[in-house]
């Protein structure tokens, strides 16, 4: 595997244990997606991934489609 990316994305609408559950399960449903942290307090997920494997893109799109769109 190529060297993982660590990434921080900034998701405003998490705000709840359920909202972590949600965007922790989407994630680490896709490929190469690997330790998923959301925090509350900052309301930002990061985490790591092959982006060989799959695109930040895919991944903002995930989110979006769970209704955590990424904060630009
Ligand atoms: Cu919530």
């Amino acid at each position: 595997m190529a060297q993982p990316q660590t990434i921080t994305l900034a998701v405003p609408d998490v705000s709840c244990e359920h909202c972590v559950k949600t965007v922790s399960g989407a994630l680490n449903e896709q490929p190469s997606v690997q330790d998923v942290n959301v925090d509350l307090d900052t309301k930002t997920v990061s985490f790591a991934y092959d982006p060989q494997q799959v695109s930040l893109d895919t991944l903002e799109a995930v989110l979006d489609e769970a209704g955590y769109t990424v904060a630009k």
